[in-house]
């Protein structure tokens, strides 16, 4: 493939003798994700650091490029999905430079290029928060002049770093393989709950994944939502007529060279005569542990379980 991603830290700044930022920026240097080798700057805490990717983008291109900074005052790492069209600095950057209250192009606010609904966030390493809020300093400063360079897809966000966290650089280069993968493909799931148990099939010799088991279900057709999809779905698999019921939730799924969200919803048989047409058995089951799961379906089997005795009474 041979991409490249370009990731920033910074350099100290105000009364701090480190900057997390640069360290984790120069320990991802010329890691590989996703076939793209990581190149990476730290910037200086001033107007020439926060257009110097800015400027770099005029003879250069990156297959994507992380920002990051440390947030003194936060608990948890914040990926910045906006950058505001303000300056509004609490002390002199690094080059003495003082700005109050200042647009920085009057413009208005720049957005991120990133899709953080195929992300899995709450999965992610150290609990990253969506935040919507840079700051009015060099972080928001270097984060508007960067997107305000690019007129593609490239994706480009900030991400803010409290001052201690476990894996800084797992989380750095989680974000960039998100950043970097397929967007998802929604699936939709069908826990079929009938008697108290729930449905697991297994798939036919002649299909992918032959022999593992999973909850029927299939891609979203044009215009569908997770109830339409399965009705007809299930349908289709299992010449079974439901009614949908709560949704159980949704999983990301990363399987190499697509990424699926499973959209996992309670069905309920109004009726038909189970034929199997991509499965080859059937399993009604009581726990999570009885069949051998396809991926995350055994995570799936393992939250519909949990929640089974709630609707052994449904008709
Ligand atoms: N954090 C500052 C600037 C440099 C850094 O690491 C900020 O949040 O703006």
């Amino acid at each position: 493939m041979g991409g490249r991603v370009l990731v920033t830290g910074f350099e100290p700044f105000g009364t701090h003798t480190t900057n997390v930022s640069g360290d984790v920026a120069l320990s991802v240097e010329q890691s590989v994700v996703r076939g793209h080798q990581i190149e990476s700057l730290v910037l200086s805490v001033d107007k020439e650091g926060a257009m110097k990717t800015s400027n770099l983008l005029e003879t250069k291109s990156y297959d994507a490029i992380v920002h990051i900074g440390l947030a003194e005052n936060s608990t948890h790492p914040r990926i910045e999905l906006r950058a505001k069209d303000i300056l509004d600095f609490r002390i002199p950057d690094n080059s003495g430079r003082m700005i109050s209250n200042k647009t920085i192009s009057g413009n208005g606010d720049l957005f991120s290029t990133i899709n953080v609904d195929d992300w899995d966030i709450e999965r992610m390493i150290d609990s990253p928060v969506i935040s919507n809020d840079a700051g009015e300093y060099i972080c928001n400063e270097t984060l508007y002049r960067t997107l305000s360079v690019i007129n593609d897809e490239t994706p480009c966000f900030f991400l803010h770093l409290p001052l201690q966290q476990a894996d800084a650089k797992g989380l750095v280069l989680q974000c960039i393989d998100r950043m970097l993968r397929p967007s998802c493909l929604d699936v939709g799931a069908g826990a079929i709950i009938h008697e108290g148990k729930f449905l697991a099939a297994r798939r036919s010799p002649s299909e992918k994944h032959a022999g593992w088991w999973e909850f029927p279900g299939g891609k979203f057709e044009e215009g569908e939502d997770t109830s339409q999809c399965l009705i007809r779905e299930i349908k289709e698999e299992l010449e079974l007529d439901v009614s949908t019921g709560k949704s159980v939730g949704k999983w990301i799924f990363d399987h190499g060279d697509v990424v699926v969200r499973l959209h996992v919803m309670e069905c309920f048989i109004l009726s038909g005569e189970m034929k199997l047409h991509v499965h080859d058995r059937v399993h009604w089951c009581e726990g999570p542990n009885e069949v051998d799961w396809l991926g995350p379906d055994q995570e799936i089997a393992e939250a519909i379980s949990a929640r089974l005795p709630l609707h052994q009474n449904h008709p």
